[in-house]
């Protein structure tokens, strides 16, 4: 029986979970992450030791359906209060707050965090199925265009409506890649790469080196992670790897495929034409999900209008040899190559045959050598230099400079 088209599937739950500042205990948000994801919610990340501000920020740059914290080591009653009102102050007080804590959360507290803006507290012992009721019955609802957002809430709703598929008022439809007069012209790059070649570390480490270079200026990082196909839910834990990404100045936003098969989700072209055209980045950034041979996310092949200015490739070592090295399609396009995890001894001869095989290519494109999990990595320096140079942001274009391989005796 043919499906009726006329029926589109609940959006899936957004929630941020976090653990707050001076608390180190992750198990159990992991934990509850894994059930989430596992009942079709959405999950952002933001990981431990995360201050109100980090909080609310990434509460309302992924407008997220709630926010649930995880606290143990005590200071429950004034950290949650800070959040709640955080958003309260930025005209977000919809985003409700909820959060767990084993035996440290006492129903005394629970009370006066109540009315403090927490909406309710998980005890110790409350069974996951029934958490996860709760937060189905509770916290989903459609996605809906909301006049009074302002600022990042209204980009990062405009963004929602567009994973969601509503049709847009006239005021949030995506406007055209150029910019409107007087307002900024983004340079977007594709960041693509088989998963854990450390793209995030990478988008993390160029955002450093835009806030110190680019003063004043504004960046925003698209993440895409995959969805799980059987739930439908995701860990988008792209945030987790943001350390820079606690800046104002960094619009943030995580986006899960939702069966999409490009590498990207199907909202990533509207949401790149609604930063464009929001006028306010300098730079953008679109990180893939992990990659494989086929690829081409960025459609710099030719099948439909380009979604980026240029693309970054970023490989790790350990790619399995020159056969597989040849397959990756995404070599032949790629305006820019990073060799990451240059710290691992296999690099050395990495670096040897990914520039073998850029020479084939004959386009002259630079083999960048970088090591993103070391802050102030020369590497990194080159690339975002050779990246401002290509997208006009500054006149801080370097040359490359040769990494600092730790090669094992
Ligand atoms: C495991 C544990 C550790 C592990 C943490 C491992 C890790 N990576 O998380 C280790 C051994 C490392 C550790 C270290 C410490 N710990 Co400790 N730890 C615990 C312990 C025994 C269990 C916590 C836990 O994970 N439980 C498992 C979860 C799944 O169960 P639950 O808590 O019942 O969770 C339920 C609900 O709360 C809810 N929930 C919880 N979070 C969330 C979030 C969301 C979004 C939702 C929806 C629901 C939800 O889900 C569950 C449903 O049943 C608690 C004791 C306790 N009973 O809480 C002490 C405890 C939290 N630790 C404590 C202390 C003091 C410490 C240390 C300071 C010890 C030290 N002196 O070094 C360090 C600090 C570490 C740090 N960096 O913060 C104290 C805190 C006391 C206080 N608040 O005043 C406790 C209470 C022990 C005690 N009685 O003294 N700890
Ligand atoms: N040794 C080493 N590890 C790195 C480097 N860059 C990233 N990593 C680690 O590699 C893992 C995957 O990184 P991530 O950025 O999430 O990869 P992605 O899947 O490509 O986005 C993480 O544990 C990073 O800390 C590096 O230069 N050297
Ligand atoms: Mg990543």
């Amino acid at each position: 029986m043919a499906a009726s088209k006329s029926v589109r599937p609940p959006a899936p739950l957004r929630i941020l979970t976090a653990v707050p500042l001076c608390d180190g205990h992750d198990s159990a948000v992991t934990t509850i992450n894994i059930e989430l994801a596992r009942h079709g919610i959405e999950v952002i990340y933001l990981g431990y030791h995360q201050s109100v501000s980090a909080i609310a920020r990434a509460a309302i740059q992924e407008d997220v359906n709630v926010v649930g914290l995880s606290s143990y080591n005590g200071g429950h009653i004034v950290f949650f209060r800070e959040v709640a009102d955080q958003l309260k102050r930025s005209g977000n007080a919809d985003i409700p707050l909820f959060g767990g804590g084993g035996g440290t959360i006492t129903k005394a507290d629970e009370r006066v965090m109540r009315r403090q803006g927490t909406d309710r507290i998980f005890y110790a012992g409350t069974p996951l199925k029934e958490i996860m009721a709760v937060i189905q019955r509770d916290y989903a609802r459609p996605a809906k265009f909301v006049a009074k957002f302002r600022g990042d809430r209204a980009l990062a709703r405009a963004i929602t409506l567009a994973e969601a598929g509503v049709k847009k008022p006239p005021q949030t439809k995506p406007r055209a890649s150029a910019a409107p007069a007087g307002k900024k012209k983004a340079f977007v790059v594709g960041v693509a790469g088989p998963g854990g070649a450390g793209k995030s570390t990478l988008i993390d480490e160029l955002t450093s080196r835009f806030l110190q270079r680019i003063p004043g200026g504004r960046i925003a990082i698209l993440a895409n992670d995959p969805s799980h196909p059987g739930s439908g839910g995701a860990i988008l834990g792209d945030r987790v790897s943001a350390i820079y990404a606690q800046d104002d100045r960094v619009f943030f936003r995580s986006l899960a495929t939702r069966g999409s098969l490009t590498g990207l989700s199907r909202a990533a072209p509207d949401a790149i034409a609604l930063l464009r055209g929001s006028g306010q980045f300098d730079l953008i950034l679109v990180e893939s999900v992990g990659v494989g041979q086929e690829s081409d996310p960025f459609r710099i092949f030719g099948r439909g209008p380009a979604l980026v200015d240029a693309t970054l490739f970023v490989l790790a070592p350990h790619y399995g040899g020159l056969i597989q090295l040849q397959k990756i399609a995404l070599l032949n396009g790629a305006d820019l190559v990073a060799l990451n995890k240059c710290d691992h001894p296999m690099a050395h001869t990495a670096k040897a045959e990914i520039q073998a095989r850029l020479n084939q290519n004959g386009k002259g494109q630079t083999l960048h050598t970088t090591t993103a999990a070391r802050h102030f990595d020369a590497g990194v320096d080159a690339l975002f230099g050779a990246l401002a140079g290509i997208g006009g942001l500054d006149d801080c274009a370097g040359g490359e400079k040769p990494c600092h391989l730790k090669i094992s005796p």
